[in-house]
C-alpha cells in the first residue's frame, strides 16, 4: 500500500487506467467480454507493486500463447559471434544463428561438412593455426531492394578478423563467410547498398596492405593504410562475389562507421574516421597514449565515397590487384573524383543518412551535437570544386560551414541515430544514458518545428546503438525502439560480476516516449540491431524436399533416400547412405577398422514440422541437427578403437532414447 501512495496513485489511478486499457483492448474481444476486467487483476497488481504505467506498459508488451510478434530483430551476438532473433513487443528469444563460431544445438561446426566448410572459408589466410572459433560481431545488415527490407537475406561482420557472413532467411542459417583480403579488422560492416549490390565492409585499425606485410609502427605514415571493402552480392546465389568485389585504399585513419547513401544519394556511402591525428601510442617511451594521441583535433573527416563512380573505375582495370582481390588505389581514388573529406567534430561515431537520402547525421562522442551535412550542398560543393584544402594523402577536403545544414543540441555523447515516419529522428545519448527525440528539417517538417530537440528519454545504462522498427531505411515504421545498454547495473538480480546487457524497449507511438520492458542480454556485446515487420519474412516451416541440402540450398544428389539405406567400402574408405525418422536409423550398426575413413550421408526424411533428429557420436565429437528433409555430409577418420553409441540428440519421441545405434571401431591387428 505504502508504495501506491508514494507514487501518488492511488487505486483509482489503477482502475481508470485498467478500464481505459480494457475498454481498448475489449474492442478486440467479444461483446459479453468487453470492458470487463479479470476478477483480482486489481489485487495482482497491487500485491506485485505493479504501477498502472507498469499496467499499461505490460499490456503493450504481452503476446498470449498462440499469437505471434509483430517486429522480429537481429541481433549481433557480440563475441559469440551468433547472431540473436528476438520478437518485439514481447522481446522473447526466438533463436541463436550459429555464424562464426560452432554452435551445438544446430550443430554448426559440429561434424558435417556442409557447416564445416563454411566456417573453415572464414579462417585466417596467413600463419600456422588459421583456425578462428570466435568473432565480434557488430552490424547485422538485412538485404534491402530500393532501400526497404525485403527479408531475403541477411548479413554479418566479425571486427576482430574483418569477416562477413550471409545468412539466408529462408532457413535462417549461415551460408557463407568471407575472410576479407588484406584487412585485419573492420568497423563500418556491415552496410548494404540500396539494392544489396554490395556489402559495405569499412576497415578500423590501419595496417599495411596487405596486414601480413610487416611494416614498423615508424612507417605508419607510409606504409599504413585503410581500407574500405565493396562485397558484391549475387542475390540469385545467394552468395558474396568475391570476383566482382573491390577494396579502395583510404589514408591510414582509423575509418569507423558507414552507412549507404539511398534515393537522392544512391550510389555513395558515408564513413566517418577518428584518429586523423595518426596517432599510434608508445607510452613505453613516453609518448600520449593513443586515446589522448588520437583525440587532439577538433575535427576527424567524413569519407564521402562515390561506389557506383569506383565500379566504373574497377571496369576500366584501373586496379591493383592485391591478395586476389581488385584495390583501387589512393591516388586513383582521388583523380577520379571517388573520394573526399568533410570535417566531421570530436571522436565521431556514428553516421546515419535520413530516409530521403537528403541528410547525413552524424555524431561525436566527445560533442554534445548531432551534425546533420546536406548531401545537395555537399554535391554543390564537390561540383563546384569549393575545397578548403586536401588532407596529407591529397584528398579534398570540402568546407564544414559550405554543406552543413543543422546542429542540434542532444546532449553528452550522442552515437548513432534512427528515424520514425514522422519527421523525427532518435539519437543514443552514450555519456548522459538516454535517447533523444529531435525533429529533421525540411521536407520532413515545417520550418519551425526543424531541427529541434523534442524529449529525452533516460535508458539503463550506457547505451550503445539503438534500433527502431525499420528505422535506417527509406520508410520507417515508428511505432518501438530499442536501446541497447551496455551497462545494467541495478536492473536485474545479480548474477556475478559480469553483468547482462540491457534491451530496452520503448514505445514511441504517443506524445512521449514510453519505456515499456526490460530484456536482458546474457551473450555479449550486442553492437547493432535490426528490426523488420514479421509479415515480410517468409522462413521455410520444413525443408521444401527431402534430401534438401542447406549449404547448396537444393536436393543433393547424394541424399540417402528411403529404402536406398546401405554401407559401402571402397578400399579404406566406409560410405554410408542413412535415413532418420521417428524413432530410428537405417542402418543402426556400422562395423569399420581403425584408420578407415568414415563417410555418412544422413537424410531426416520427415516432413512433420519440429520433427528434426539430432546426431551424434559419441567420442567423436561430433553432433548434426536434422531438420525435416535435410540432408548431411560426415567425413571422419575412425582413429579410436572402441564402441561408441550413436544416437539421436532431439526428443523427438516417445521411443527417443531408443533412436540409436553403434559405430564399432575392431582395432588393428
Ligand atoms: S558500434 Cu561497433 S563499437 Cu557503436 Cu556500431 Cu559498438
Ligand atoms: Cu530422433 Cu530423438
Amino acid at each position: 500500500m505504502g508504495k501506491w501512495k508514494k507514487l501518488g496513485i492511488g487505486g483509482l489511478g489503477i482502475v481508470v487506467t485498467l478500464s481505459l486499457l480494457f475498454f481498448f483492448t475489449g474492442t478486440l474481444q467479444t461483446k459479453s467480454q468487453q470492458g470487463k476486467l479479470p476478477k483480482g487483476a486489481e489485487e495482482i497488481a497491487r500485491a506485485r507493486g505493479l504501477s498502472p504505467q507498469d499496467i499499461e506498459a505490460a499490456l503493450k508488451t504481452y503476446v498470449p500463447t498462440g499469437k505471434y510478434d509483430e517486429y522480429i530483430m537481429f541481433s549481433s551476438g557480440g563475441h559469440s559471434g551468433q547472431i540473436l532473433v528476438i520478437g518485439v513487443p514481447s522481446m522473447r528469444l526466438l533463436k541463436v544463428i550459429g555464424v562464426f563460431t560452432p554452435e551445438p544445438w544446430q550443430g554448426f561446426g559440429f561434424g558435417s561438412k556442409e557447416s564445416g566448410d563454411i566456417l573453415k572459408a572464414g579462417y585466417m589466410p596467413v600463419g600456422k593455426d588459421r583456425t578462428l572459433t570466435w568473432a565480434d560481431t557488430h552490424h547485422p545488415a538485412l538485404s534491402e531492394t530500393n532501400g526497404d527490407y525485403d527479408g531475403q537475406y541477411l548479413f554479418i561482420n566479425d571486427k576482430a578478423n574483418s569477416r562477413i557472413a550471409v545468412i539466408d532467411l529462408r532457413d535462417f542459417e549461415t551460408k557463407q563467410i568471407v575472410k576479407t583480403p588484406n584487412m585485419i579488422s573492420d568497423h563500418g560492416a556491415t552496410f548494404v547498398t540500396p539494392n544489396t549490390e554490395y556489402v559495405i565492409e569499412g576497415g578500423q585499425y590501419a595496417a599495411p596492405i596487405p596486414f601480413s606485410n610487416y611494416a614498423p609502427l615508424e612507417e605508419y605514415k607510409e606504409k599504413y593504410r585503410g581500407l574500405i571493402t565493396f562485397h558484391a552480392f549475387d542475390r540469385k546465389k545467394g552468395r558474396i562475389d568475391e570476383s566482382r568485389s573491390f577494396q579502395i585504399e583510404l589514408p591510414p585513419y582509423w575509418q569507423d562507421l558507414c552507412d549507404a547513401g539511398k534515393k537522392e544519394s544512391y550510389g555513395w556511402a558515408f564513413c566517418n574516421s577518428l584518429n586523423t591525428e595518426m596517432a599510434t601510442g608508445g607510452i613505453e617511451e613516453g609518448k600520449p597514449p593513443i586515446e589522448a594521441g588520437a583525440s587532439q583535433r577538433d575535427m576527424d573527416y567524413l569519407h564521402v565515397i562515390n561506389w557506383k563512380k569506383a565500379e566504373e573505375v574497377v571496369r576500366a582495370g584501373k586496379v591493383k590487384e592485391i591478395s586476389g582481390i581488385k584495390v583501387i588505389p589512393l591516388e586513383t581514388a582521388v583523380s577520379e573524383g571517388i573520394l573526399y573529406f568533410i570535417p566531421e567534430p570530436k571522436s565521431p561515431h556514428g553516421v546515419d543518412v535520413a530516409p530521403r537520402g537528403d541528410y547525413i547525421v552524424v555524431s561525436g562522442k566527445l560533442d554534445t551535437h548531432t551534425t546533420i551535412y546536406s548531401f545537395k550542398k555537399i554535391q554543390n560543393a564537390i561540383k563546384a570544386k569549393n575545397f578548403e584544402g586536401k588532407d596529407p594523402y591529397g584528398v579534398p577536403i570540402l568546407n564544414f560551414n559550405d554543406v552543413v545544414e543543422a546542429q542540434v543540441e542532444i546532449g553528452l555523447g550522442p552515437l548513432h541515430t534512427q528515424f520514425d515516419d514522422k519527421g523525427n529522428a532518435y539519437t543514443s545519448v552514450f555519456i548522459e544514458s538516454t535517447i533523444a527525440k529531435w525533429t529533421l528539417g525540411e521536407p520532413y517538417n515545417p520550418k519551425e518545428k526543424a531541427w529541434k530537440l523534442v524529449e529525452k528519454i533516460p535508458v539503463h545504462y550506457n547505451v550503445g546503438h539503438l534500433v527502431c522498427a525499420e528505422g535506417d531505411t527509406v520508410s520507417p515504421d515508428g511505432k518501438y525502439c530499442v536501446s541497447l545498454n551496455k551497462w545494467s547495473i541495478d536492473r536485474f538480480t545479480p548474477v556475478g560480476p559480469l553483468h547482462p546487457q540491457n534491451f530496452q524497449l520503448i514505445d514511441i507511438t504517443g506524445e512521449k516516449m514510453q519505456l515499456l520492458y526490460d530484456m536482458p542480454i546474457g551473450i555479449g556485446e550486442p553492437h547493432y540491431v535490426q528490426m523488420i515487420k514479421a509479415d515480410k519474412l517468409s522462413p521455410w516451416l520444413v525443408y521444401p524436399e527431402v534430401g534438401f541440402n542447406p549449404a547448396t540450398m537444393s536436393k543433393s544428389d547424394t541424399a540417402p533416400l528411403p529404402g536406398k539405406e546401405k554401407i559401402e567400402r571402397k578400399g579404406d574408405t566406409v560410405e554410408v547412405w542413412m535415413t532418420a525418422i521417428r524413432s530410428h536409423f537405417n542402418p543402426e550398426r556400422i562395423k569399420v577398422k581403425e584408420g578407415d575413413k568414415v563417410v555418412l550421408h544422413i537424410t531426416n526424411i520427415e516432413r512433420a514440422r519440429d520433427a528434426t533428429h539430432g546426431f551424434a557420436i559419441d567420442g567423436y565429437n561430433i553432433n548434426l541437427s536434422l531438420e525435416p528433409g535435410e540432408t548431411s555430409t560426415v567425413e571422419f577418420v575412425a582413429d579410436k578403437p572402441g564402441v561408441y553409441p550413436f544416437y539421436c540428440t532431439e526428443f523427438c519421441s516417445a521411443l527417443h532414447l531408443e533412436m540409436a545405434g553403434y559405430l564399432l571401431v575392431e582395432p588393428k591387428k
